[in-house]
């Protein structure tokens, strides 16, 4: 196989605009952590960059939001983002921030260069303005329905309920999120990258991994998700995309070309390049020469990242690259898709997440359970689920059940037989190996069949496939398990303590490949464990490596008399109590957060008395959208709201005013009693009436059809 000489590992720049939550550990940082940490333990030469992304709309309108500076934002959200990292073993070599002079001067040096060599076109448009506010709008500032999805709350540049990447031109009823006015029209001058004229070698680069002919990535180890997003761009046609906006916050467009006052670079074209500012600051402070990872055939990029995220990094970011010219392009990124949370999509402004900050404090020192977790549920090929009790359940059932309980049981055992000393022992004796057969533990099979396991898991985590690296982690734990409960030494010791020996010498060479092949996923266990084995091999900073030659030449990893350190509980069983507070404190945030209607587990009310199909029959339910909405005067709890029925429109109103407010239930999809006599509620005709789903705390959900599906269809 052919490996190359060094690596550059990133994970996508958070936003410095609010907290980490559990969707971004899952999406990012978790697998590119352990693809690091897997690689450094070969003795690879890698360096895992990020960073804060501090420019751009996103966080002028924090600022705005929260009434304050756009520098206390991202001074706030920068320093949770470094404690929370750290806590959570995220083994950045680099984290950086956009807002530094030196990612300022990078990200400005690219922008001149492009420009110098003539790669922008220049073009004045119109774009929305906020006649209020007096202010362009960038697209973050533009809120309206998506075109895609109808959801109401889509920004000017991206969907995040369906995850696609709009321009605000496309959005319905777009409104101005500074003064809430409607925007008009207005010139004003951009440069624009031109990625229709790439189009062509971006096709050839993203289906068949070369440049001009030339090998640059195998696609096929490229994941489906991410090829059909680049593809299905493409095969919809580039088009210019503006690199510039009129902005107060940011990296401003270099003094020396000509129109630059008041604009500044479009976030996504500084953030990504704060990879490589950050590299910079790395190397400077660790003796390297960046240039080694940016600019030489041998490196290897790999950026890690959500799926929102993927046009950017294999598409825009590579023109961007390759226009400069001279730098190297990914080889691969290995996007995620997304995590959801008891079953809703994790939402920042609904307040529906497990914020990392927060789980860190309620969960002191249980840092690796989390991670346990994320990594049996990361959302590598398709959207994947976060439950409470899913976590406890994996915890007492895996954690606990499996893995602690194997590592205990051996440790113990050991302090118990030979007063902690690794017994030595006759080679030759047969034990009962984990798949129930007679063998001998080392000359001739188990120990290889181990140096096997750990191959087929580092395969795993080359290939990106995390989640199927920690499966074979715990079968390698299961393995060690069955060792014991084949051969029973606690029973076998009174009869045949020689063969204990074997039993034991070889189980605890289990936990020492374990304590040494966990450490990608659960470092701090890894640690724990490592102190209790006290052995050298584990001890080098490649020691995957060291272990993996040591087994493969069919070496003890144990010398004769070593001696190990006593048992600690490596993971202990979570109560039913932590679970249910934990669901409590979701669901009260998210009730003490405005508009909002979560998946929250109540008990149903019982059911009405039966009624005849023809009763229900005479129900005449439509699907309908809404179209207007305004508060009735004088009665707290009324909208009043026009519907689209499809061949009509109709005055509803409708009692939930307290749940939601005018704006947000425009565009809403709904459905109707359609035939429910008309009646006048406060001097306005009400015809019909919106159904709505009710909890048992009384919060509201409408009864919507599917996205896209017409007004005034018949529900039965
Ligand atoms: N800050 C978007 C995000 O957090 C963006 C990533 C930048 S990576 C260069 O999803
Ligand atoms: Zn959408």
């Amino acid at each position: 196989m052919h490996y190359p000489e060094r690596y550059l590992v990133t994970a996508a720049l958070p936003y410095a605009n609010g907290p980490l939550h559990i969707g971004h550990l899952a999406g990012a940082y978790i697998p590119a952590d352990i693809y690091v940490r897997f690689q450094r333990m070969m003795g690879k030469d890698i360096a895992y960059i990020c960073g804060s992304d501090e420019n751009g709309a996103a966080i002028t309108l924090r600022a705005l939001k929260e009434g304050k500076k756009p520098e206390d934002i991202v001074n706030e959200y920068d320093a949770i983002f470094r404690k929370s990292f750290k806590e959570m073993g995220i083994s950045f070599d680099m984290f950086h921030r956009t807002s530094d002079p030196s990612h300022h001067e990078t990200a400005q040096e690219f922008f001149k260069t492009l420009y110098d060599q003539g790669e922008f076109k220049e073009e004045v448009s119109e774009q929305y303005y906020d006649e209020e506010a007096n202010q362009f709008l960038a697209d973050r500032y533009i809120k309206g329905t998506c075109p895609k999805c109808s959801y109401d709350a889509a920004y000017g540049d991206q969907c995040e309920n369906c995850g696609s990447t709009l321009s605000p031109t496309e959005l319905i009823e777009p409104k101005s999120t500074i003064t809430g006015s409607e925007p008009v029209m207005k010139e004003t001058k951009h440069w624009y990258l031109p990625l229709d004229k790439y189009e062509g070698w971006l096709r050839e680069w993203i289906t068949d991994g070369t440049v001009d002919g030339e090998e640059m990535h195998d696609p096929s180890k490229w994941k489906n998700h991410v090829l059909g997003q680049c593809k299905s761009w493409l095969d919809g046609g580039l088009l210019p995309r503006s690199m510039t906006r009129d902005l107060d916050w940011g990296v401003d467009v270099p003094k020396s070309i000509e129109g630059s006052e008041g604009k500044k670079l479009y976030v996504w074209m500084d953030a990504p390049i704060g990879y490589i500012s950050a590299t910079k600051e790395w190397a400077k402070k660790n003796g390297k020469n960046w240039e080694d990872y940016w600019k030489d055939d041998k490196s290897e990029l790999i950026h890690f990242i959500g799926k929102d995220n993927i046009v950017f990094h294999c598409l825009i970011f590579p023109s961007i690259l390759k226009a400069h010219g001279g730098y190297i392009l990914p080889k691969n990124v290995p996007a995620n898709q997304f995590m959801n949370l008891e079953g809703d999509k994790i939402s920042t402004s609904r307040n529906w997440a497990v914020w990392v900050h927060e789980y860190l404090e309620d969960f002191q020192g249980q840092q690796d359970e989390l991670r346990y977790y994320l990594i049996k549920n990361m959302p590598e090929l398709k959207d994947s689920e976060f439950t409470w009790s899913g976590f406890q359940e994996m915890n007492n059932n895996e954690l606990v059940n499996n893995l602690a309980n194997f590592v205990n049981r051996v440790i113990v055992l050991t302090h118990k037989y030979y007063d902690g000393v690794v017994p030595d022992f006759d080679e030759d004796l047969m034990i009962v190996g984990p798949e129930g057969e007679a063998e001998t533990a080392f000359h001739d099979s188990e120990i290889l069949r181990l140096f096997d396991d750990v191959h087929v898991l580092c395969q795993h985590i080359r290939d990106y496939d995390f989640r199927a690296a920690l499966s074979q982690l715990m079968s390698i734990s299961s393995k060690g398990n069955q060792i014991l409960q084949f051969n029973e030494p606690w029973k076998l010791q009174k009869t045949d303590p020689e063969t204990v020996k074997v039993v034991m010498n070889l189980a605890l060479h289990y936990v020492a490949v374990l304590s040494t092949v966990m450490r990608p996923f659960l470092p701090f266990t890894s640690d724990k464990l490592q102190g209790m084995l006290n052995l050298d091999v584990i001890k080098e900073e490649d020691e995957m490596l060291s272990m993996l030659d040591l087994l493969a030449a069919g070496e003890l990893l144990f010398p004769s008399g070593h001696k190990i350190g006593e048992p600690t509980h490596l993971f202990s069983r979570i109560d039913d109590t932590v679970i249910a507070a934990q669901k409590a404190k979701l669901v009260k945030t998210v009730e003490e957060t405005p508009a909002v209607a979560a998946t929250v587990i109540v008990e149903p009310s019982p059911i009405k008395d039966e009624i005849a199909f023809d009763d229900f029959m005479k129900m005449d339910i439509r699907t309908a959208t809404i179209l207007t909405a305004e508060k009735v005067k004088k009665a707290d709890k009324l909208l009043k709201l026009e519907v689209d029925m499809g061949s009509e429109k109709r005055t509803v109103v409708s009692g939930i005013a307290e749940h939601y407010s005018p704006e947000e239930v425009i565009g809403k999809r709904v459905s109707i009693l359609a035939n429910l006599a008309p009646r006048k509620i406060r001097g306005v005709e009400s015809k019909g009436m919106i159904l709505m789903a009710e909890d048992a705390n009384g919060k509201l959900s409408f009864v919507s059809p599917e996205d896209g599906w017409q007004n005034g269809a018949t529900v039965r």
